[in-house]
């Protein structure tokens, strides 16, 4: 079987490929702990001057696989969303800010849920003009979480970033750009050569300037982050524990109209 996160080196750029085609490249748990461990690695290899994350087939990610995700809850009461959230994406997001390396989110096709805020997370955003990008939280009856509660509305501002969460309105390449979700919007034909390209300028700038830049910007804007991935999920907690995600996936995975009791 192939695995489902690939890794490639390639001019001093490390690129991430998520790697599950024939399931939007939904995150499982060998998605997420690849990362993890590449990350980590990546963080102390100075021969990796550049980080891009992309997805193989027609989409970077549809998100948390949902399937998976409904066998946690293996007695069908309760889904312990938050200890979930501290061992994978909480983990993610944490090494996408703190590795003080460029790390570029290569965006075709489809964006959601979590998959949506892993890209959020990377320092820039790279779409293809046919990309789209939802959080689909609300629609199983959750809260934006990995980051993404924190991040887009440091990106898209605090009404445009409510407006994307409670609706999950699915949006276009050109209007993420608009609203400061990705930096640029390219053909789709050109993504990956002009995302390598644009890796590829950090690795003829001085790393520590690289790096110390990025660690300077954090300290400025985020320098609670991690706290604040623990507290959101405690929140994304109290959303599961209300009752209405167990019929949200069912509903997806059974692909119908979920039907929540209020
Ligand atoms: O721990 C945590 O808190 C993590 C929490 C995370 C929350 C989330 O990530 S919420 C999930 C957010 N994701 C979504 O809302 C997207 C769900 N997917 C869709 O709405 C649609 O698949 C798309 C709009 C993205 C694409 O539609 P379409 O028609 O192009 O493709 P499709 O036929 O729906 O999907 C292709 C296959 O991928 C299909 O499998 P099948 O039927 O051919 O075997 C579909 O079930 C599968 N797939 C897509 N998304 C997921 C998925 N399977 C599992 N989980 C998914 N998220």
């Amino acid at each position: 079987m192939e695995a489902a996160l690939i890794s490639a080196r390639s001019a001093g750029v490390l690129t991430l490929s998520f790697n599950r085609p024939a399931k939007l490249n939904a995150f499982n748990f060998e998605i997420a702990d690849g990362l993890i461990a590449a990350l980590e690695a990546a963080e102390d290899d100075a021969s990796v001057r550049a980080i891009v994350l992309r997805g193989n087939g027609r989409g970077f990610s549809a998100g948390q696989d949902l399937e998976v995700f409904l066998q946690l809850a293996a007695s069908g009461e309760r889904v312990d969303i938050a200890q979930h959230l501290r061992k994978t994406y909480n983990r993610v997001a944490g090494l996408l800010r703190r590795v003080e390396k460029p790390v570029i989110a290569s965006l075709n096709g489809i964006a959601a849920g979590v998959g949506l805020s892993v890209a959020l997370a990377c320092d820039l955003r790279v779409a293809a003009d046919d990309a789209e990008l939802t959080l689909g939280f609300s629609k199983i009856g959750l809260i934006p979480d990995g980051g993404a509660s924190f991040m887009l509305p440091l990106l898209a501002g605090l009404g445009r970033a409510l407006e994307l969460a409670w609706t999950s309105e699915k949006i276009g390449a050109a209007e993420a750009q608009r609203i400061g979700l990705v930096n640029r919007v390219v053909p789709a034909a050109d993504l990956e050569r002009e995302t390598q390209a644009l890796a590829e300028r950090f690795t003829r700038i001085s790393p520590a300037a690289v790096g110390l830049t990025k660690r300077a910007f954090n300290r400025a804007v985020m320098p609670n982050f991690e706290r604040w991935l623990e507290e959101e999920a405690e929140l994304q907690q109290a959303a599961a524990d209300g009752g209405d995600v167990l019929e949200g996936i069912r509903a997806f995975v059974e692909k119908r109209i979920p039907a929540y009791a209020k």
